[in-house]
């Protein structure tokens, strides 16, 4: 499945997805947890310097000294480093905030913009900062290991629903994390540690940034089929038969809903066929929860397959994110949840990932964490937020129907219908790399390479100028 080397790598870019960053073949390895993240960190290097020998090509040697600063530039202990590839996704913004087009437009990160393309801080995150500041009782002590309680209470209860039996039951481990990205390395890095299956299946293709983090938690990454470039949808079967010859215990990640690059999910039938094969298999789910309410507008409909693979009775890990649905990005608000067996499984569980997260980075932030519990504590205010939920939902679905008019109107060849079907904050255009550079170049649009756009970064303003470029795109390069 390796796509073809192109400029945007060329340019220092990796490749945004595991569609090209793996290939469907594992990175297995029979040795400690340890190792494997050694190995995995030197393969990482390695990466990083795939033209020169790092030491008798590196600039440094062939610059002539200045008088003054040479000697200790010479002999820097640092002088073997080589320049890491810009994040493919990050990157992106990276390279637009360089381009001083007045036309530029960056759909690269999934980041919420408003019709006048501004970052949105939502009015009830607003009011919550308010009632915080004004409370003068509150003191900027450190948080538990495990983060704010009452947070962690909040967060179960969004994604597995007030009445579910297992939070009832005392079933639930929930620690508060550095948002969706710390949830899942927490909880790899716990799996790695005291789990009998090392091996985690992720989709193909999936968020770039998932191989990496668990890898580097001391999994081994292999993947199942997911996407099905020629209909543009789900290739359920190719799924089916994956996970069906998987190892038994194996881990799987589950995009909860939403799935990002591809804006592709699987139906409510097709998610019981998946729960159904997992849970005769005894495979472990590991739910991503970066976009409850982007994809229908709705908290509880895109968490109904978390919801149904807990209903079972079963075992299940959910790293949640507050970064998109409540617009918190940079407060890094998130939280790991461990769906057990029993009360006294979910206690232990809980000790133990005290001990991962200790020595990680002590204990979770406090801001934001305050801020998601001021919100969804109070019922004004958790109503309140559901509504602005909506609304950027709606955005977002209205921009893929401007976009595919515009699509439409101008004649692009070409079937566009996938812009309306895919869900979430991402189009999976199926444009090509080579188009995805045209489009940068021409146009200042930017987007990862893989030919995925941010929705989200559009607004009806912008869509015609995008339309142009996907048309000349097209048309340019067959
Ligand atoms: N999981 C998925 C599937 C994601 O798409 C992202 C973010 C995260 C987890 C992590 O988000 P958090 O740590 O900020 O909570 N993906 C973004 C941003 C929106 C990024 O790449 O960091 C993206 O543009 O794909």
């Amino acid at each position: 499945m390796r796509q073809q080397f192109t400029s945007l790598e060329a340019h220092g870019f990796e490749s945004p997805t595991t569609q090209s960053a793996f290939s469907s073949s594992s990175i297995s390895s029979s040795s400690s947890a340890s190792d494997r993240r050694l190995k995995a960190l030197a393969r990482h290097l390695v990466d990083a310097s795939p033209v020169m020998d790092s030491h008798s090509q590196n600039p440094n040697d062939t610059v002539s000294p200045s008088p003054t600063s040479s000697a200790f530039h010479a002999d820097s202990v640092f002088a073997h480093i080589v320049r890491a590839p810009e994040d493919p996704i990050l990157g992106v913004t990276v390279a637009y905030n360089k381009d001083p087009s007045p036309v530029k437009l960056n759909l690269g990160v999934g980041a919420y913009r408003t019709e006048e393309g501004k970052p949105l801080v939502l009015n009830v995150v607003r009011q919550a900062e308010q009632q915080l500041v004004n409370d003068r009782s509150r003191v900027k002590e450190y948080l538990p290991i495990v983060g704010l309680a009452e947070y962690n209470k909040l967060s179960a209860k969004l994604i597995l629903g007030a009445d579910s039996p297992a939070i009832q039951e005392n079933r639930v481990t929930t620690v508060q994390c550095l948002s969706g990205t710390g949830s899942l390395r927490v909880g790899g890095e716990f799996l790695a540690r005291h789990y009998h299956q090392l091996t985690i299946y992720i989709p193909l293709p999936t968020w770039g940034n998932h191989p990496k983090i668990f890898t580097l938690a001391g999994l081994s990454v292999k993947t199942y089929r997911y996407y099905d470039p020629a209909t543009r949808g789900l290739d359920f079967q190719g799924l089916l038969e994956d996970l069906g010859s998987a190892p038994s215990g194996a881990i799987v990640l589950l995009h909860a809903c939403a799935h990002n690059p591809t804006g592709v999910d699987p139906t409510i039938q097709q998610w019981e066929q998946i729960r159904q094969l997992m849970r005769s298999k005894a495979l472990l789910p590991f739910f991503d929860s970066a976009y409850q309410g982007f994809a229908s507008g709705s908290l509880d409909a895109d968490a109904q397959p978390v919801r149904m693979f807990v209903a079972d009775g079963g075992e299940c890990l959910v790293a949640q994110s507050y970064a998109k649905n409540m617009g918190l990005y940079g407060e890094r608000v998130g939280a790991l949840s461990i769906v057990c067996k029993s009360a006294d499984v979910a206690s232990r569980v809980e000790s133990q990932l005290k001990l991962v997260i200790r020595p990680m980075y002590s204990s979770p932030p406090i801001h934001g964490a305050s801020i998601v519990a001021t919100i969804l504590k109070d019922r004004n205010l958790y109503t309140e937020w559901t509504i602005e939920l909506k609304a950027m939902a709606d955005r977002i679905i209205s921009m893929r129907q401007q976009l595919f008019d515009a699509l439409r109107a101008r004649g692009t060849p070409g079937d566009w219908s996938h812009i309306i079907k895919q869900i979430g904050m991402f189009t999976f255009t199926g444009l090509n790399s080579e188009q995805v550079v045209f489009m940068t170049r021409e146009y200042h649009i930017y987007m990862t390479s893989d030919g995925r756009i941010s929705m989200a970064g559009l607004s009806s303003r912008t869509v015609p100028h995008l339309a142009d470029a996907i048309h000349a795109a097209v048309t340019s390069f067959a």
